[in-house]
């Protein structure tokens, strides 16, 4: 069965613009669905394949509380899922010790240039979680490359085509002074440097401050690199996930052209506020429809379930346009 847009709905009683649209049939994937025994599923990686079918590589936590990957294949993107009947990729700790305490959050990059997949994943190591890198053409074989940035760092994806040469990968590493979002670039994509600032985690009482991490890789609009990215507030009743958006320029990604005020989704379904981490909304991949402007974006639900919202380039970008500033460092406001 495949969705139409009219089916697609918001929560009742909100008076915003929905910008990101459930879908009715949410969740669409849980630990139910698995076959083999999992705790849960959630923090999708999301690509299409040549001939059209939307493949997940989810995050699976296992019955110790350790998380390995797992490709879910649909041909709608919505239903009728095909799981792998094991795991798709484990964490190897003999080979690669970082992935001892599992392998988290996986983001997906389709690089031409290589014909490949690029997938971007946290390792949990005994230092804490770092980026790891792998290679694939088909989601049923992996070429790692270990560790690319140290800990703790995590939040990461690669741009799909080099910037003046390099390469170029989005990660959050943790600092004394919060958790902000950097750029580094490479020749080979072993070797890191040219580290920036891309954008930082606000203060106070602001829904991105202290802490804030890219969600999906960004997606590449004329305009310029969409980046929805989750900011964390830490309540007395535990951390609340939600996404905003910011336009970075094209060839120089790690300049912010706008930034929203406001959050523009967050949790409200039930399978949202509750689950075994309350309150967390947390994409990791999209997929783009023919049209150029639907994006599917799937997204973990309270680290216990995949669901799916659709949005439109088009209006996400008239949406900063409306409510969006240039980003100035260190505004005044926020000292
Ligand atoms: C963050 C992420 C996610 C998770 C979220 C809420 O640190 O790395 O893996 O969904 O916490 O538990």
């Amino acid at each position: 069965m495949t969705a139409p847009d009219a089916t697609i709905m918001k929560v009742e009683g909100t008076h915003y613009p929905p910008l990101l649209l459930r879908y009715p049939g949410n969740p669409i994937l849980t630990g139910k669905d698995w076959p083999y025994s999992i705790n849960s599923v959630f923090n999708a990686g999301a690509t299409l394949l040549p001939d059209g079918t939307t493949l997940l590589l989810c995050r699976v936590e296992d019955r110790r509380g350790l998380s390995h990957l797992c490709a879910a294949r649909s041909q709608n993107g919505v239903d009728g899922w095909q799981i792998d009947s094991e795991p798709t990729l484990m964490p190897n700790s003999r080979e690669y010790p970082e992935e001892i305490w599992g392998i988290e959050d996986p983001r997906i990059t389709f690089v031409p240039e290589l014909q490949q997949y690029v997938v971007t994943y946290t390792s949990y190591s005994r230092g804490g979680p770092v980026v790891s890198l792998a290679l694939t053409k088909d989601f049923r074989s992996f070429e790692r490359y270990g560790v690319v940035m140290v800990p703790d760092d995590k939040d990461s994806a690669l741009l799909p085509r080099r910037i003046d040469g390099y390469w170029a990968l989005i990660h959050r590493p943790m600092t004394a002074l919060g958790a902000h979002m950097w750029i580094s670039y490479s020749p080979d994509l072993r070797h890191w440097g040219r580290h920036r600032l891309m954008l930082e985690a606000r203060r106070g009482a602001w829904w991105d401050a202290n802490k804030i991490g890219m969600s999906p890789p960004p997606i590449e609009t004329s305009r310029g690199w969409l980046v929805l990215y989750h900011g964390v507030r830490h309540t007395p009743s535990g951390c609340l996930y939600r996404l905003g958006l910011a336009l970075f320029d094209l060839e120089n990604p790690e300049k912010c052209l706008l930034r929203g005020d406001s959050w523009i989704f967050g949790p409200e379904a039930e399978y949202e506020r509750l689950g075994d981490v309350d309150d967390v909304v947390f994409p990791c991949g999209y997929t783009m429809n023919p049209d150029g402007d639907t994006v599917n974006i799937y997204y973990g639900a309270a680290d216990c379930s995949i669901a799916l919202a659709r949005a439109s380039v088009r209006s996400l970008l008239d949406w900063l346009d409306a409510n969006g500033s240039r980003e100035r460092r260190h505004r005044a406001e926020d000292l």
